[in-house]
C-alpha cells in the first residue's frame, strides 16, 4: 500500500511536469479510474475518451485502456504525444479482424456500406465509411438503412446481431466476439436471477443474445451507468466488465451490484468478466511510461492515419 501511495504522488508530479492528461477506460481497475478523476483526467467509454483527448489542452495523452483507444487518441491528435501504461493491451476484437481478411470481405460486396466498431486497427478502420462505438451504433445502422443501402459490420457479431434485431437492416456479419462478453451464461445468469427475483439486469450487447433476452435494460456502458441511477430497484446484476462497478457504486452508493455469471467458474473461465488486456493498465505502468516514454509511445503510419481519421471524424459528428 505504501508502494501504491509512492507511485500514485510520482504519477501526479510527473503528470504536471510533462503537462500530461490520464485518460481511463471504465474497465480499468478501480484504483486507476480514481487516479484519473482526482487528478482532473477523464473516465469514460472509448467515445467521450476520444472526445475528451481530442478537446483537451494537454501535450500529452495517458490512455489507460486497449490499443485502439490510444491509436483513436493519436490519430485525431497527432500533434499530441500519445503514452500507453503498455502497447500489448489488444483486445480480441482487434486481434479477430485482421486487415486483409476484413478487406478481401468488404471486396466480395462492394455495393455494403462498411461499418466498423471502435475495437478495431487503425487499418481496419481506414477500411470503412462508418466508425462506430457501442453508444451509437443502433443510431447509426438506423440512419443508414433509411437510405436504403446494405451493410457490412464488423467485428463483433453478438453486437451486431442485436443491432440487426432491432432495426431490420440489411446486414452481414463479421464473426469475431469479445472474450470478457461472451462467457456471460443464460443459464446462470436465471439461477442467480431466481437468488435475487428483485434485481435488475443490465447487459452490453457484445453478450450472446441469450444473455441479452434477459435483460431489463440493454445498452453501452455509459448508458448502463445511467440505467443503474435511474432504475428504482436496489439491487442489479450486471453483464459487462467488473471495472464498471466503480462508477455505478460511486453513482448509487446504497444500491447492490452483483457480477452476472460466467459459464465457468472461478477455475475454469477465461476472462472472468474482467478483461485480461484492461487489467494491464496498472500504477506501475503508468509511472512507467511517464517518467520513460520508449516503448510507450503510439504511433500509426501517416497515410493509414489520414484514412482513419475521416469516419472517425464522422463518428464524433455524428454523436455530436
Ligand atoms: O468492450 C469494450 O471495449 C467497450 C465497451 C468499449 C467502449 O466502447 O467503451
Ligand atoms: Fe476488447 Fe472485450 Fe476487452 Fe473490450 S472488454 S477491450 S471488447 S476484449
Amino acid at each position: 500500500e505504501i508502494e501504491k501511495q509512492e507511485y500514485r504522488d510520482r504519477i501526479k508530479s510527473l503528470l504536471k511536469e510533462k503537462n500530461a492528461v490520464l485518460v481511463a477506460h471504465y474497465y480499468t481497475d478501480p484504483e486507476i479510474q480514481a487516479l484519473a478523476e482526482e487528478t482532473g483526467g477523464c473516465v469514460a467509454d472509448s467515445l467521450e475518451m476520444a472526445r475528451f483527448g481530442n478537446q483537451h489542452a494537454a501535450d500529452t495523452l495517458i490512455v489507460a485502456g486497449v490499443k485502439f483507444m490510444g491509436e483513436t487518441a493519436k490519430i485525431l491528435t497527432p500533434e499530441k504525444t500519445v503514452l500507453m501504461p503498455t502497447l500489448e493491451a489488444t483486445c480480441s476484437l482487434d486481434l479477430g479482424c485482421p486487415i486483409k481478411e476484413f478487406s478481401e470481405f468488404c471486396d466480395q460486396h462492394p455495393d455494403h456500406t462498411v461499418v466498423v466498431y471502435a475495437n478495431t486497427s487503425a487499418a481496419v478502420k481506414a477500411r470503412a465509411d462508418w466508425v462506430v462505438t457501442s453508444s451509437i451504433a443502433l443510431d447509426v445502422i438506423e440512419y443508414i438503412d433509411a437510405q436504403g443501402k446494405p451493410i457490412i459490420w464488423g467485428p463483433d457479431r453478438h453486437l451486431g446481431g442485436y443491432i440487426n434485431k432491432q432495426t431490420g437492416a440489411d446486414m452481414l456479419l463479421w464473426n469475431g466476439e469479445c472474450i470478457v462478453h461472451d462467457e456471460f451464461s443464460a443459464k446462470a445468469l436465471l439461477d442467480l436471477k431466481n437468488v435475487y427475483p428483485d434485481a435488475a439486469i443490465l447487459v452490453h450487447p457484445e453478450s450472446p443474445a441469450s444473455v441479452v433476452e434477459l435483460a431489463d435494460a440493454v445498452g453501452s456502458t455509459s448508458q448502463l451507468i445511467a440505467a443503474s441511477t435511474k432504475m428504482e430497484n436496489d439491487t442489479f446484476i450486471v453483464a459487462t466488465d467488473r471495472g464498471i462497478f466503480y462508477k455505478m457504486q460511486q453513482a448509487n452508493p446504497e444500491k447492490t451490484f452483483i457480477e452476472a455469471p460466467t459459464g465457468g467458474n472461478g477455475a475454469t473461465c477465461k476472462s472472468c468478466a474482467h478483461c485480461p488486456w484492461m487489467a494491464m493498465n496498472g500504477l506501475k505502468a503508468i509511472e512507467e511510461a511517464l517518467t520513460d516514454a520508449t516503448g510507450h509511445e503510439v504511433f500509426v503510419a501517416e497515410t493509414l492515419a489520414e484514412q482513419a481519421m475521416k469516419p472517425l471524424t464522422k463518428m464524433l459528428n455524428f454523436a455530436a
